[in-house]
């Protein structure tokens, strides 16, 4: 019995793991895609002007200081612009 116990939590787990690799593997790749929808340049980066763009989209239209603000939260090595990573970074650790 207490081996059938451990079977069962051991299988409840896996399954959980296995649940949140696959919510995470497409979160990260919804991320992605709208990383890339709002590069509208298609540079690989997210600026200033397509921040304020994706801001607006979602309803939430930021000021040129909160555009700059977000900006500056987003963007950690400080190349002015917001590259994939730091996109996920802030989306994933919110
Ligand atoms: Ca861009």
């Amino acid at each position: 019995m207490l081996h059938r116990i451990n079977f069962t939590t051991f299988t409840t787990k896996s399954i959980k793991a296995t649940y949140t690799k696959i919510k995470m593997s497409y979160e990260k790749k919804c991320l992605e895609e709208m990383f890339t929808r709002f590069d509208t340049n298609k540079d690989g980066t997210i600026n200033t002007c397509e921040l304020d763009k994706l801001f607006k989209s979602m309803n939430t239209p930021l000021t040129k200081l909160e555009c700059q603000e977000a900006m500056f939260q987003l963007d950690h090595n400080r190349s002015g612009k917001i590259e994939l990573q730091e996109f996920l970074e802030f989306m994933l650790n919110e």
